[in-house]
C-alpha cells in the first residue's frame, strides 16, 4: 500500500521536474487511494513543499524551480477547491490573513480550506495584511514555532497544522463536533 509519506515524495518528484500534470495526478492517485482532503494537504503536500524549501535553502536546487513549485502548488489547490466547499459555514467566521510583510499565502490558504471543511465560513484576506481587529487571533505558520513564540507576538492561540487549526477553533470557540 502505498501512504501518505510516499504519495508525498511522489509528489516532490512532479514539483522538482516542474510536471504540473504529473504533480496533479500523483493529488488524484492519493485520493482515488483513499487519502482524505485534509491529508492531501497536511501529510501530502505540505511535507513535499518543506522538502523544496530544504533543497533550497542547502543550495540543491535554485530560485526558478522553488518558485515553480510554489506556481504548481497552486494550481493544484485550485482543483482541489471544490473538495473544501462542501459545509455551510454555519459555525462561525473565520478571517485569514498572513502579517505585514508575508508573502507566503499558500500554507495560510491550505488552513482556510480545512477549517472551512469543518463548517466554518472562511474569508482569506491573502498575504501582507496590515489591519489586525479585536477578535481572537489565532497564529501559526513555520515562522511560529510554538505556542510560546505565539504568545509573545500577541497570538491567543497557536497550532502546528490546519487540522490543529481546526482543533484550536472548537477549543478556543466552544464549537462542538462537525
Ligand atoms: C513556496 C515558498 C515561498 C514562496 C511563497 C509562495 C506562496 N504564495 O505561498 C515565495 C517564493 C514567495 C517565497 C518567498 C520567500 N521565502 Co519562502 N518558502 C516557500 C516554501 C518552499 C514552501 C512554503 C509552503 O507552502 N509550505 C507548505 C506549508 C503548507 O507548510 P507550513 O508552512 O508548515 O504550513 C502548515 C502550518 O505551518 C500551519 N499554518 C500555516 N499558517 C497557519 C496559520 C494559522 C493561524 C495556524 C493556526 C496554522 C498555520 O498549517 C499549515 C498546513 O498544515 C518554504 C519551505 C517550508 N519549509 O515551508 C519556504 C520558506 C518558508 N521561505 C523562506 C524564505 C527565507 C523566503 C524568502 C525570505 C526568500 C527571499 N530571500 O526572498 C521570501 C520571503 C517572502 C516574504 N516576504 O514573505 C524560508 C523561511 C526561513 C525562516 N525560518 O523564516 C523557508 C522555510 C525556506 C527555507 N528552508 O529556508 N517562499
Amino acid at each position: 500500500m502505498v501512504d501518505a509519506a510516499d504519495w508525498s515524495l511522489r509528489f516532490h518528484r512532479r514539483l522538482l521536474a516542474g510536471d504540473r500534470f504529473g504533480a496533479k495526478s500523483v493529488i488524484e492517485a492519493s485520493l482515488t487511494s483513499g487519502t482524505d482532503p485534509v491529508g492531501v494537504y497536511v501529510d501530502v503536500v505540505a511535507p513535499a513543499m518543506r522538502r523544496i524549501g530544504d533543497g533550497w535553502a542547502a543550495g540543491a536546487i535554485g530560485v526558478a524551480e522553488e518558485h515553480r513549485a510554489a506556481v504548481i502548488v497552486g494550481q493544484v489547490l485550485a482543483v482541489l477547491d471544490s473538495r473544501f466547499s462542501r459545509r455551510s459555514g454555519r459555525r462561525g467566521l473565520v478571517l485569514a490573513g498572513a502579517v505585514e510583510g508575508e508573502r507566503h499565502s499558500l500554507p495560510l490558504r491550505m488552513v482556510a480550506d480545512v477549517v472551512r471543511l469543518s463548517g466554518y465560513e472562511v474569508q482569506d484576506l491573502g498575504a501582507d495584511v496590515r489591519e489586525r481587529s479585536g477578535v481572537p487571533v489565532l497564529v501559526g505558520g513555520a515562522a511560529v514555532p510554538d505556542a510560546a513564540t505565539s504568545a509573545a507576538l500577541g497570538g491567543d492561540g497557536w497550532a502546528a497544522d490546519a487540522r490543529g487549526a481546526v482543533e484550536l477553533l472548537e477549543e478556543r470557540l466552544g464549537f462542538q463536533g462537525g
